[in-house]
């Protein structure tokens, strides 16, 4: 309670509830003023529209400069995303630009790999040395040897050029690392996906039920703008989670619930909503197929049963859940997005999917939209060479909903491992860092030695380029183009990102990189444009759309269409039987349990708890530690132990202490908040921090890495994810 950066914890989130809800009081650009977009010869103030990348939300934004110097950076009011209000973390873009830390030039390494010692060259030579390695192992193992990771739109062009190079193998953390599983859940139940932005109506719903979603430490902007439009409306909430979260502050139902027993509880509601008659029948009926298997599976989950496994009393369960009904169909169970928990994600996922299919509200205001887009046709490429080999990430399509679009990293860092079913010898890699994202280091880092090439393009000496062979710095995203965004939402929208200011250094923009680096593959005719603006400008104009207006505005928006399901018409589901699968058949022909079912979870041995992590509101990933304006806000992370457990220990708010886990990792000493507001067999802290690489002079080693004590994953059986809440951890009292 005492300790200085927990105060400011609570002064940021309950700031930004208050924030959220006081739209249109700060001081944004009036609406016709000019934009003198990328014109960075003006002196005085000037401003250029932009969108953010603090995060992959791509909030639009605007960039003041004042006398050449980057001033700020705000909301843009035409923006649906952002509604002219940035979340702390895009306030804060501009450390991105003054990171001490940021890579300045091309590197190549000269020491053992890890040992981050390194020689600067120029752009030319570290393409030459790329080009060089990529061609020799394409000659001799074939394209398909070399895997491309990316994370955000800035990797789309790069992407291209390894598209051209021949390789399938392009993979983003996404999916097997974050919401896979919800997609598959929802694809499998309703023949659609959630995607990103999620298509919740938080803004317009009654109710809405959180299974561990953190909105409010979680700070994709949207939602938690429309989550405090909500709660001003009055609307319930039902919070589960296992810590009392920001948003558990908010709810109306709390319900602590025993880690990794969600199961228990999503089919126990689905029983009662059935049992009393509280579902949607008309709907269940007419839409659904397999509903009689489905009731009658879940009838022998009572909540009396369900109190033992989820340690949430009887009443608590039958009331939320009465709850959700009584303002259906504007109320919802929230898929969240960062699913990958427990190995049985796309189950849980299902499970969460069925009891919405309960309220009848697919679709339908207050709980789901049907998503609208902007149509921007694609640049007219050649097109990409046919693979000649499957697949190496998920061999005999052993997971048969993986992804293929975002791939199974996990999945290919195993092929590397291994060399089945057939030798991967290079990983490019752009802005994702592997060593945090993906669960057990170790295991990565094997990968790493059977490489003959590691790449990593960033903005800053992440893990990752530590470990690389080539390091290539880019340009911040206030320093560059980049591809058009139009992302689906609830009103159709183009937006563009555009230079504010210059790179300080020899840092360069992932287009021309991407571009160079296919010239030096010899790959040169897929970029038949020779500048970033005659790509958007060709874009933007076989859309019809004025990309001087782009430019000016930041964005341009497109007619509204109708986001929900209208009154009286024929419901329509892309499912193989055209139905609500409450029985999915897929799932029996690929030997699955049809209907979710609840399994227990494993028991954490004596003397340890469950880790359990999440988001800090003002940092991204393992991305903004070393920004200084956030690194102010929040420069270390604490690990959340309940305070009887604390006693137990003999520790106290503000003592530092180190986490040990199942398999003996140690963690840096990390700070301690002793709290009421955690359960007992579980401790948390943010993801992100404890950083291990020593460029990151200004991180290095302040708080702790959940990623290097997440050894131990369980990896979906449905779509190969990664689920990583399977850790504990024991406490190392500090000498
Ligand atoms: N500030 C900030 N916001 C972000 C991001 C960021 O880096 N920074 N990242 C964005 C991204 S990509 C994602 S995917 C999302 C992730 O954010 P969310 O999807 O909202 O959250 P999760 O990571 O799933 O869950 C973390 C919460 O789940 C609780 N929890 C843990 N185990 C269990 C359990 O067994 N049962 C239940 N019911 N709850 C449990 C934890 O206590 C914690 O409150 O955040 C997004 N927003
Ligand atoms: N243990 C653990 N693992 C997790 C999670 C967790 O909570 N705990 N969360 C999971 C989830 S939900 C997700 S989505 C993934 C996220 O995983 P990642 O997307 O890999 O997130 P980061 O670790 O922040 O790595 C992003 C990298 O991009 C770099 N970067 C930032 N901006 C730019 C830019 O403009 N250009 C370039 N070239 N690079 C840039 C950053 O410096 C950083 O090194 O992690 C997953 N893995
Ligand atoms: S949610 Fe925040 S960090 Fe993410 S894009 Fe929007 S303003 Fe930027
Ligand atoms: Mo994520």
């Amino acid at each position: 309670m005492k300790s200085f950066s927990r105060r400011k914890f609570l002064q940021i989130s309950s700031a930004t509830f208050a924030s959220a809800a006081a739209l249109g009081t700060i001081n944004h650009v009036t609406k016709g003023s000019k934009l003198f977009a990328g014109d960075k010869t003006k002196t005085g103030t000037y401003q250029v529209p932009t969108y953010c990348n603090l995060c992959f939300w791509k909030c639009g934004a605007i960039a003041t400069v004042k006398d050449g110097k980057l001033w700020k950076i705000e909301g843009n009011p035409l923006d649906p995303l952002s509604n002219g209000r940035l979340c702390p973390r895009g306030t804060g873009g501009v450390g991105a630009y003054s990171d001490p830390t940021r890579l300045k030039s091309p590197l190549i390494r000269t020491g053992a790999r890890g040992n981050e010692s390194w020689k600067v060259v120029t752009w030319d030579e570290a393409f030459n040395y790329i080009a060089d390695k990529l061609n020799t192992i394409k000659a001799k193992h074939g394209p398909e040897a070399v895997a491309y990771f990316s994370h955000g739109i800035g990797g789309n062009f790069i992407k291209h050029t390894f598209k051209a190079f021949g390789t399938p193998h392009i993979f983003a953390p996404s999916f097997a690392q974050c919401r896979g599983p919800r997609e598959v859940g929802f694809e499998l139940t309703f023949g659609d996906v959630i995607g990103s932005p999620e298509r919740t109506d938080i803004k317009n719903t009654k109710c809405m039920a959180l299974i561990g979603s953190h909105l409010g430490e979680n700070m994709h902007n949207s939602q938690v703008q429309e989550l405090s439009q909500a709660v001003e409306n009055g609307a319930s909430i039902i919070v589960v989670d296992p810590r009392f979260s920001i948003v558990a502050g908010k709810a109306k139902y709390y319900l602590p619930i025993k880690p990794g027993t969600d199961m228990a509880l999503l089919l126990t509601w689905s029983n009662i909503l059935i049992k009393e008659g509280l579902y949607d029948k008309e709907y269940s009926e007419k839409y659904g197929i397999g509903f009689e298997q489905f009731a009658a599976e879940v009838s022998q989950y009572t909540p009396e049963w369900a109190y033992t496994e989820t340690g949430v009393e009887a009443k608590l369960i039958i009331e939320s859940a009465r709850e959700l009904a009584r303002y259906k169909p504007a109320s919802f169970i929230h898929p969240g997005r960062h699913v990958t928990w427990y190995g049985n994600d796309a189950q849980r996922s299902r499970a969460i999917a069925l009891l919405n299919a309960l309220l009848g509200n697919w679709n339908h205001k207050g709980a789901f939209w049907q998503p609208t887009k902007m149509p921007i046709p694609p640049y007219p490429y050649p097109a990409y060479p046919e693979a000649v080999m499957p697949r190496a990430d998920n061999p005999g399509k052993k997971y048969p909903w993986a992804g293929e679009e975002e791939g199974l990293t996990n999945g290919i860092r195993e092929a590397t491992i291994t060399g089945n079913p057939y030798p991967i010898k290079s990983w490019v890699v752009y802005a994702t860092n592997l060593m945090n994202a993906l669960p057990n280091q170790q295991e990565t880092l094997k990968a790493i030695q059977n490489l003959d090439l590691l790449v990593t393009i960033d903005v800053i000496p992440s893990e990752i380029a530590g470990y690389s062979d080539v390091v290539l710095p880019e340009s911040t995203y206030l320093e560059r183009y980049d591809d058009l965004h139009s992302s689906p939402f609830t009103t159709p929208f183009l937006g563009i990102r555009q230079p504010v200011i210059d790179s300080p250094d020899d840092q360069k923009p992932n287009w021309w990189i991407a571009k160079q680096l296919a010239g030096k593959l010899g790959l040169g005719h897929y970029f038949p444009w020779n500048d970033i603006e005659d790509y958007l400008k060709f874009r933007v104009d076989k859309a019809g759309l004025s990309y001087t207006e782009l430019k000016e505005k930041g964005i341009i928006l497109g007619a509204k269409k109708p986001v929900y399901i209208e009154e009286g018409v024929e419901e329509k589901f892309n499912t193989p039987s055209g139905k609500v699968e409450f029985y999915s058949t897929q799932l029996a022909e690929k030997g699955f349990d049809p209907i979710p079912k609840y399994e227990k979870p494993e028991e954490p041995p004596v003397g340890f708890m469950r880790l359990l992590f999440g988001r800090s509101p003002v940092h991204t990933f393992s991305m903004t530690q070393s920004n200084p304006i956030l690194q102010d806000m929040i420069e270390e992370n604490e690990v959340w132990i309940n305070i009887d457990i604390a006693k137990q220990y003999g520790i106290k708010n503000g003592d530092y202490i180190k986490l040990k886990n199942q398999d003996g990792m140690v963690s840096n000493k990390v700070k301690v908040k002793a709290t009421e507001r955690i359960r007992t067999d579980c401790v948390f802290m943010t993801h992100g921090f404890g950083h291990q690489s020593k460029a990151l002079f200004n991180t290095y080693q302040k708080g702790a890495s959940d990623s290097h004590l997440v050894t131990k994953y369980k990896t979906d059986p449905i779509m190969g994810g990664t689920g990583m809440n399977i850790n504990f951890v024991t406490i190392v009292r500090e000498a």
